[in-house]
């Protein structure tokens, strides 16, 4: 793969009407993909739409592009599961990670009062540790971050090693969660799901590695949140082009 051109697929699904008509989100998805894998590559994206537990769609977007800038492999964040018994020790447990992270208490106090901005949104929303405000001003888009992926072969032989099930859902938080936090800005990122039957969500870091939860919210809710907590960014427009562009490769043991 590394030396071979390589395309950018995204797909997006919503449903009563196109996400910018007003649209109910039900799903996203990014891979990145051989131009011989792209036939393939567009119908496991198409799969992740047509079966979803959010809803069955009426719109469906599925785009590639070929790209142009040297792609960077990472490991992927070290990973802990953390069990809780319910979304109060779930969400207390999150709170302390982010400070044990380096977000100010006062700031992840601030930050919770914007979850049902992070609800309505379908990509991560923008927060500013030092003054305690949203930053980017993607209103219910938020900012979608793209362009990563994973090998299969290689995330499995990961998910043996790490005793961690094979699903595709970790798989992508993972690779999401490394990309966001190997930017110097990131201090953290908070992050649950929008799909009702998964309550699973976890806290990463640069620090605390990728820290599962087990329990953030209940079945059934379909209020997820995704928040990228940055310091002092100097280029907010820089950063938003690093998550959304910049083609990132996880590779497990690469040594
Ligand atoms: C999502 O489904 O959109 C996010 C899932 C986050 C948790 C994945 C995991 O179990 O580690
Ligand atoms: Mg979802």
């Amino acid at each position: 793969m590394k030396d071979e051109e390589l395309y950018s697929v995204r797909m997006r699904a919503a449903k009563d009407r196109a996400h910018e008509q007003g649209g109910k989100h039900i799903s996203g998805g990014e891979l990145l993909s051989t131009f011989q894998d792209l036939k393939q590559s567009v119908n496991v994206l198409m799969e992740k739409a047509l079966n979803h537990s959010r809803g069955k769609p009426d719109f469906l977007q599925i785009q590639f592009e070929v790209i142009n800038e040297p792609i960077k492999f990472v490991e992927p964040l070290q990973v802990e599961t953390n069990k809780v018994n319910s979304v109060e020790e779930g969400q207390a447990l999150a709170r302390r990670l982010l400070e044990k992270s380096g977000v100010p208490k006062r700031m992840i106090e601030k930050a919770y009062k914007l979850i049902s901005e992070c609800s309505d949104s379908r990509g991560a929303i923008l927060y500013d540790i030092h003054s305690g405000e949203r930053i980017d001003d993607r209103s219910e888009k938020g900012i979608r971050v793209s362009r990563m992926d994973w090998s299969t072969p290689n995330f499995e032989q990961w998910a043996i090693e790490n005793s961690m099930q094979k699903s595709n859902r970790v798989k992508e938080a993972l690779v999401l969660a490394t990309k966001v936090c190997d930017h110097p800005s990131t201090i953290a990122e908070l992050c649950w799901s929008d799909d009702p039957d998964y309550i699973t969500g976890y806290v990463a870091s640069k620090k605390l590695g990728y820290q599962r939860i087990t329990k953030l919210k209940e079945p059934g809710d379909e209020r997820g949140c995704r928040i990228f907590f940055v310091n002092g960014l100097q280029d907010l427009m820089s950063y938003i082009d690093y998550l959304e562009k910049q083609p990132i490769f996880i590779q497990w043991n690469k040594k």
